[in-house]
Parts: structure tokens; sequence; C-alpha cells
């Protein structure tokens, strides 16, 4: 009897779009070519050590960072995967200053638009610890058939879909259209992702936080009473946390998304509006957080409320379990 293999995550796509009464396709492809994407990415990043693929390119991208041969790729493999589908209208990559076009010579007038981290926690790719890739998709709403800024500029409660593959372990494609989070892991033998957490519910309250304690110096006053909280016992809440920080946002999100826990990227005396990229990397993230029943704030404005104003912009971010983003919430308006 040939052994049978669960649901996959082409067939849970499917399943998905059945649901949508009308539903064209045109979003399912989309995902489809995201999941080929991905698994190229997957493919160089196994490979990482045996190809000349490790390193830096010698540039330095938009966001003023060293450009790693890998980013460059995974950027590429996403682009040349979706510029001629026909389902997009425009692209936005963190590695890219503009958004992209679809060339001319390919199908126009693409109902959506696709924001991407190519690869995220490219400083960890030479030492072999996990990275990702984030993406997030919104309905175009400009007019005419080219993709215009406001397709990007929109805040994050409208995404129509949001995701990440993290290359670890083992290859995950977790994502979310609003139908609940699922999780998904590549069997390499088969080449194919296979549903192996549906329905992930994220811990109301976790036991980790996840901060870069070395900006500690640069923190102000509600932060370091924040970070200090969590380190502090109290047997009734559940402290002391465990500090757990990896340095790859899809990762450490990753990791408490499953565990609960909180992960923060504050604003601090040097990066003024935090580190981290609202459109790459906060709000796709975010809305997997709300769907699994988390939650996440920039300072004082939940993440998915924040209206974008630039492509690139950055925001402070604090996600994770429900009630520990509540705490977080408080300390920042100064009620502690
Ligand atoms: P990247 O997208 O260029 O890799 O940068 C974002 C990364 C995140 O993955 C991670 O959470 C953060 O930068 C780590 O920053 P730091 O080294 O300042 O702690
Ligand atoms: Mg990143």
């Amino acid at each position: 009897m040939p052994e049978r293999l669960g649901t996959t995550l082409t067939k849970h796509i499917m399943e998905m779009q059945r649901r949508i009464p009308g539903a064209s396709g045109d979003f399912s492809g989309l995902l489809n070519e995201i999941i080929i994407a991905g698994k190229v990415i997957y493919r160089a990043v196994n490979k990482a050590g045996l190809v000349d693929v490790l390193g830096r390119t010698g540039e330095v991208n938009v966001q003023g960072e060293e450009v790693q041969k890998m980013d460059e790729f995974a950027d590429l493999t996403m682009y040349q995967k979706m510029d001629h589908t026909g389902y997009l209208c425009a692209m936005a990559s963190e590695e890219v200053e503009d958004i992209i076009q679809i060339p001319d010579k390919h199908p126009q007038g693409g109902k959506y638009t696709l924001a991407f981290d190519p690869l995220d926690g490219s400083s960890n790719i030479d030492v072999n610890v996990s990275i990702g890739t984030i993406f997030s998709i919104h309905k175009k709403i400009s007019k005419g058939p080219k993709g215009a800024l406001e397709d990007f500029l929109q805040p994050g409660k409208k995404q129509i879909c949001a995701g990440y593959i993290i290359y670890g372990s083992s290859t995950m494609l977790v994502y979310t259209t609003g139908l609940g989070v699922h999780g998904f892991t590549l069997d390499p033998s088969i080449g194919e992702f296979l549903l192996s957490h549906p329905n992930i519910k994220t811990p109301a309250q976790g036991s980790i936080y996840s901060i870069n304690e070395g900006n500690s110096y640069k923190w102000d006053d509600r932060v370091t009473k924040l970070v200090n909280y969590f380190k502090t016992p109290d047997k009734e809440s559940g402290r002391p946390y465990s500090g757990r920080y990896i340095g790859s946002l899809v990762a450490d999100f990753h990791r408490n998304l499953l565990k609960g826990g909180i992960f923060m990227y504050p604003a601090d005396a040097k990066t003024k509006a935090g580190k981290l990229r609202l459109l790459y990397e906060a709000a796709p993230l975010a809305l997997i957080c709300q769907e699994a029943g988390g939650a996440s704030i920039a300072d004082y404005e939940d993440i998915l409320e924040v209206e974008p104003t630039e492509l690139h912009q950055r925001v402070p971010l604090f996600i994770g379990s429900k009630n520990d983003v509540e705490k977080c919430r408080s300390f920042l308006k100064g009620e502690f």
C-alpha cells in the first residue's frame, strides 16, 4: 500500500480557494509560485557551504547594509518566479529602493502586490543559523494596469495573505489568509510541503523574552524597566522569563509563536524608529501573530493599524503572546 501523504500545501491552498465563491485562481497561482521560489531558495541555502554563495557581494543595499550573495540570489529568485505570471501589478523588496514594475513584455493588470524580505537574518547565513523569507500580499487599489506606491502603502490590516518560509533544522512554510495560521514542513524526499502544524495558536502568555540586550545602553527608561520586569523573579506571574535571541527575526518569531513569548526590537537613541521594516517584516508577522491569537505593537499603536508613509519605513516592534504584548503596552505608556 502506498503511504498516505497527508495534506500538501498545494491541496490546502486549493481547498481554501473553494471556500471563496467566484475565486479566479490567481491568488492560488501566486501562492504556488511563492512555494516554488521558497524551494529554490531552500536548495541554495542547503548547499550554501558547498558552492560559492556565502559571503558578501561588496555592495551596500538600500537599507545601508552589506549585501550577502545569498540575499541577492533570494531576491532574484523571488522576482524571476513572479514577474511573468500576470498575478501581480508590482512587487517591493527589502533589497530594492523603489517598487518593482512588471516588465511590459509580461502580462499586465495583475490584481495583487507582493512585498517581501527575500532573506531575513542574512547576517546569520555564513554560520548555519536559521534564516527565512517573509512575504505580504495586498490587493491593488490604484487605477490603471501598473502598480503604484499607494498599493504598497496600505496598513497591515489590509493584507490578504502573509507568510514566511523558515530555512531551519527543517524548512517550513507558515501562512495565513485570515482563515487560521497553518504550518507546512518540507519533505525533501518528495519536494512537497506537508501540513504539520494546522491552525497554530500561540499561548496567551509565554516564558521567553527576545531582545538584543547589547543595545541596552541606548534604550529609554521605559524599555529598560520593561526588560527588567521580564527578568525579575515572581512565581505568581511566571517570571523570570528565559532570554532567547537568535538575531534572525523569522527564527525568533517562529519559536515564540509556537512556544509563546515576546520579541522586542524597540526604537532607541540611535535607531529612532527601530530597525525592522514595516512592510517586509513587522506587518506580515503581525497578521500571522494576530491570526494565531497573539498581538503586536509599535510602541503605542497596533502594528496592523500603522499607516505606512514610505516603502522602507522602520518601526519599533513588540510582538508575541497577547498578555506579554499588553504588558509591553503598559510599560511603554509609562504606567509602571
Ligand atoms: P535583515 O532583514 O537585513 O536580515 O535584518 C533584519 C534582522 C532581523 O532578522 C533580526 O531580528 C534583526 O535584524 C537583528 O538585528 P540585530 O543584529 O541588531 O539584533
Ligand atoms: Mg529582514
